[in-house]
């Protein structure tokens, strides 16, 4: 049929194909793509069952016993939540519903943050998906399901090999009754630097045409002038703008005076007159204790009209409290993990939270049996990502010494390990403080986080102490990302960088102070598409565009493995990482009432030429992959 299709085509016929054919009728290569994909993906399969996953090669493995997970089935149909709410009432008429409720609205970070925090950004979508039904008929009373935008946008096309927007457009599918939000990192998007305003918007219209319903947007400054491009974007898409001021230091610390009780609740009103709905608590590191969180919640609940959203991490081990602390004192709306998806550096505990407030005013009403079945369905997901998990065993109250995010603690700690820096991590953790009091102490969450983490390693890695650092006579190799930051390309500073710091880092180079985007050309989107369809070897649509202009060579990459590979996302996790046994049969659903039934016979070994044979039942019927064996 493909040849039959080619030889009868139009252009072919009038014999003016020439180089560009392939590129001005797509329509015939997808045809032998499509039926190729069960091919694709018995090479991926065979690949991974010979080579191993480089992701997890030399971590540790899931126990044999481990429970394949069994999402829960409800049954009945979505009742409607607060999705249908925002499309009745629009951003600003919610907005008001929410102060009126007098129960604590719950947000799911399971799907985004605590996988985030836990296992490295690593939970692919197969099992986040398969939760979703479940919520949605089971949990209509949840306020959102925080799934999409902070650190997974990246990492589900560099290391998961899928896409972030068939992610998305699938959870909208399943759940449609609950608000899906996402984590923006203002001018920053969901990458690491700040890009042209025009991608800025760009981004947010198409996350806001494929189901995101609430923005929750920062700055990793708390700058607010770099925060005004994404609120407005968010504001003109008629969704819910959550501006979120980043907590940082301790108000009822006079020592830590730069980060008081004024400068949040300023910060607060700046949001509230930049248009935001929803105000956020952003303790991205959990340093908000439960004394310092009634006060602040109570000052900004008297300052500002929105509702209040409260954000933290259990890093310390107390963030619980610290909850309970906001509720007391009137908070509208907090974040919380499954249980098992729950404390150390991800969220407090879902379950247990709202048993908390069961049996009173503020009872959050959220079914416990879901909570139970869901809990026992992630419970097992997780114990598949053993090869992500962290050495972190315990509450830390080294997290009011450095500071860090949730997100970035973890990694952090593996980036010590990989540069044999494991056995100091103590010297880390007070460096990267020190490094923070270097640059003026600053909000430290992504990507000025890494610019700090960055800093400690280099000069814990070459025996460099502050002093040094700041010594004139002394000639420092600053990272780039150091250089970067302190040229002003993510923002100001409450105060500005510190200036001798500053010259010494950008030796001739001029900083600026104005906004980066305001320096920044437009994007050409219409040449970058041509770019990406280049690069790319296929047509660009808007979200291919959005996430090629976030990461262009992350997202070639992913478009590259993509076309070897077929639509790995299919597989199941385990086979996704550790490929088959002899023996082992899989169920493959490929779309709706397509399913492949695959069973591995046996392997031959590895031949003279270095090649493994492996021998398949595709549906009954066998195939023989023939895949290099490169270890
Ligand atoms: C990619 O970046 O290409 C996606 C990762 C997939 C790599 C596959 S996994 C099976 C096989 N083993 C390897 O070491 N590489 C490939
Ligand atoms: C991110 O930007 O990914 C974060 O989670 C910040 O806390
Ligand atoms: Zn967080």
């Amino acid at each position: 049929p493909f040849l039959e299709a080619l030889l009868t085509h139009q252009s072919f016929q009038a014999g003016d194909y020439t180089t560009r054919f392939i590129d001005t009728t797509p329509e015939l290569f997808a045809l032998p793509k499509r039926r190729d994909r069960a091919t694709r993906l018995l090479r991926y399969v065979a690949d991974v069952t010979v080579n191993g996953h480089p992701d997890v090669r030399g971590k540790r493995k899931p126990l044999a016993s481990a429970r394949t997970p069994d999402a829960p089935r409800i049954a009945g149909k979505p009742a409607d939540g607060t999705k249908q709410l925002l499309d009745q009432l629009g951003p600003v008429g919610f907005a008001a519903w929410m102060r009126q409720q007098s129960r604590v609205l719950i947000t799911d970070t399971t799907m985004r943050d605590a996988h985030q925090s836990l296992l490295a950004t690593r939970m692919r979508s197969y099992d986040i998906i398969a939760a979703a039904p479940a919520y949605a008929v089971g949990l209509p009373g949840l306020f959102s399901l925080e799934c999409w935008g902070g650190a997974t946008f990246d990492v589900s096309m560099r290391f998961l090999t899928e896409s972030p927007w068939e992610r998305l457009a699938a959870i909208r599918a399943a759940a449609p009754n609950i608000l899906l939000q996402m984590l923006l990192r203002g001018a920053n998007g969901v990458g690491y630097t700040n890009y042209p305003d025009n991608i800025v918007r760009f981004f947010v219209k198409r996350a806001a045409a494929n189901g995101i319903d609430l923005f929750r947007i920062f700055d990793c400054l708390n700058w607010v002038e770099n925060m005004r491009v994404a609120i407005d974007a968010v504001l003109e898409t008629g969704k819910l703008a959550e501006g979120a001021i980043c907590y940082t230091g301790d108000i009822l610390d006079p020592a830590r005076a730069k980060y008081s009780l004024n400068y949040y609740v300023d910060l607060a009103k700046q949001l509230e007159a930049a248009g935001c709905h929803i105000l956020a608590i952003k303790d991205m590191a959990g340093v908000l204790k439960p004394s310092a969180a009634g006060v602040l919640v109570r000052a900004l609940k008297d300052a500002v009209g929105l509702p209040i959203h409260l954000h933290t991490h259990d890093t310390s081990g107390i963030s619980g409290a610290t909850v309970l602390a906001a509720v007391e004192a009137g908070v509208d709306a907090v974040d919380a993990a499954m249980d098992p998806m729950s404390g150390l550096t991800s969220q407090p505990c879902l379950g247990s939270l709202v048993e908390a407030w069961r049996h009173t005013y503020r009872d959050t009403g959220l079914d416990p049996d879901v909570i139970r079945d869901l809990s026992f369905y992630w419970e097992a997901v997780r114990a598949q990502y053993a090869a992500f998990e962290s050495d972190l065993q315990s509450g830390a109250s080294e997290v009011y010494l450095h500071e860090m995010p949730g997100g970035q603690f973890t990694n952090l700690r593996e980036q010590a390990g990989s540069l044999g820096l494991a056995e100091r991590w103590h010297e880390i953790s007070r460096t990267y403080r020190d490094v923070n009091m270097m640059f003026g102490d600053i909000v430290k969450v992504t990507p000025s986080s890494k610019v700090v983490g960055d800093m400690a390693l280099m000069m814990v890695s070459q025996g460099l102490t502050v002093g040094d650092v700041l010594d004139p006579a002394k000639e420092i190799a600053f990272p780039a990302s150091a250089v970067e930051m302190l040229r002003g390309d993510l923002g100001q500073p409450p105060g500005g960088w510190p200036g001798l710091l500053q010259a010494k880092a950008l030796r001739d180079e001029e900083p600026y102070i104005v906004r980066p985007g305001s320096l920044l050309p437009m994007a050409d989107l219409e040449a970058l598409r041509a770019t990406a369809t280049e690069q790319c070897a296929g047509p660009i649509d808007d979200d291919g565009l959005a996430a090629y202009v976030m990461y262009p060579q992350v997202y070639a990459g992913y478009c590259a493995a993509r076309r070897t590979y077929g639509p790995v996302g299919v597989l199941p996790t385990p086979v996704y990482f550790y490929g088959m046994q002899p023996g082992d049969e899989i169920a493959i659903e490929m779309e709706p009432g397509k399913t492949l039934i695959l069973r591995l016979q046996t392997m031959s070994e590895t031949d003279e030429d270095g090649n493994v044979r492996v021998f398949f039942e595709l549906n009954g019927q066998p195939r023989v992959v023939v895949v290099p064996n490169r270890a």
